[in-house]
């Protein structure tokens, strides 16, 4: 018989871990065990899983005993806590906060991008991307490994999803006071932890995360420095505006590139069309190109309205969707997991 894992899911209550449930049914994860961690609030209360009701835990040291993959989602400071002791228990940790991505010790992986990366985890710690990186890198490794890339520069419209539970709540909520004709109440966006609150339901917000010293978010600096880290390539040039706009479900970006070597659009679309993860979406006379709400659910990276620069005939601009919970979340940690056994890692 094929080996099966001892799981834990860390933050199994959140809009991540949920979805990190779903895709081990759906997957057929070969699970010997599994159990539930989240805060000391959800502790005591039931959890549906296959069919089977289970009882949540609450995330503490002693909850990874005997855990050989740790799946965590609740947060960075959740992470750092808990994700070595987790490793140090035996448990390799797949974590989907920013809190290890970029150290040097802690490989980043998108397994169509890096999986070589797997071989070696001296932390026992390996970190999920953010999930606007994910499916950008996802696009664009592709056509860098046919025609190099020098430059990235990316505007994202991020559904709020990304944010958590209160932040899908959030938007309903004020829908409907905007139906009803009542106030507007924020209290969530763009950061929980942020001085100001501002409605996202008929807004777009030009912040998420909370900003660094140097003008740019964290959410920014995430996917600059991690773009850089998946891709092994410190002196591309990347820049990215991150936005949160009111979708549930499915962050898309508006993308330029510039190539090291000339290319046309056809050779772009023949590029993606076989690229692992991609599904292109560009046929303009039939108005087809990628939405999110076409994404919901999916797990594939959508690209579409590949257009070459008018004035740089390295330059292409490139519109990508993907459902940032499945590949930029739940999906790609599951998929770090699969990659494992696969590769007898595990
Ligand atoms: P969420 O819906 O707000 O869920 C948060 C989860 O964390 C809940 O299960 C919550 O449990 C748990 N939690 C909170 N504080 C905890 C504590 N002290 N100890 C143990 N568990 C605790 O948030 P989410 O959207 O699922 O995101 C969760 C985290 O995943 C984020 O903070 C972020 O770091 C990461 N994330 C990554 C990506 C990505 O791109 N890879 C995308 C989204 C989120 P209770 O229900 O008990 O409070
Ligand atoms: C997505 O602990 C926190 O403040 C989590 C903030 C957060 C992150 C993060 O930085 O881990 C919320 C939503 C992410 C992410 O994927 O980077």
């Amino acid at each position: 018989m094929s080996k099966q894992y001892n799981v834990a899911v860390v933050g199994a209550t959140g809009a991540v871990g949920s979805k990190m449930m779903e895709q081990l049914i759906k997957r057929n994860f070969p699970l010997a065990s599994i159990k539930f961690l989240a805060s000391a609030r959800s502790a005591g209360k039931p959890i549906e899983f296959n069919g089977t009701t289970y009882t949540i835990e609450e995330a503490k040291p002693e909850a990874f005993d005997g855990v050989d993959i740790a799946l965590f989602s609740a947060g960075g400071s959740v992470s750092e806590a808990l994700a070595p002791e987790a490793a140090a228990r035996g448990a390799i940790v797949i974590d989907n906060t920013s809190h290890f991505r970029m150290d040097p010790e802690v490989p980043l992986v998108v397994p169509e991008v890096n999986r070589h990366t797997l071989k070696d985890i001296p932390k026992g710690i390996i970190a999920n991307p953010n999930c606007s990186t994910i499916q950008m890198v996802v696009a664009l490794q592709p056509i860098r490994e046919q025609y190099g890339l020098t430059k990235v520069v990316v505007s994202t419209y991020q559904a709020v999803s990304g944010s958590g539970v209160a932040a899908i709540e959030e938007l309903r909520t004020q829908s409907e006071q905007w139906e009803q004709g009542k106030n507007v109440e924020a209290h969530v966006l763009p950061a929980k932890s942020d001085k100001k609150h501002y409605p996202i339901a008929r807004n777009v917000i030009p912040q998420i995360d909370k900003f660094t010293e140097n003008g740019y978010t964290y959410e920014e600096m995430k996917m600059i420095n991690e773009t850089k880290k998946i891709m092994e390539a410190p002196s591309m040039h990347v820049a990215a505006t991150c936005v949160r706009v009111p979708v549930v479900s499915g962050h898309s970006e508006s993308v330029y590139i510039e190539l090291e070597k000339e290319a046309t659009v056809e050779d772009i679309f023949n590029v993606l069309k076989d690229a692992p993860g991609v599904v292109l979406q560009d046929d303009i006379e039939n108005q087809v190109y990628p939405m999110p709400i076409y994404a919901e659910d999916e797990e594939p990276t959508y690209v579409g309205r590949i257009r070459r620069d008018l004035d740089n005939p390295k330059g292409f601009h490139l519109w990508i969707v993907a459902d940032n919970l499945l590949k930029g979340a739940a999906l790609n940690s599951i998929q770090i997991a699969e990659a494992m056994i696969e590769d007898q890692l595990i």
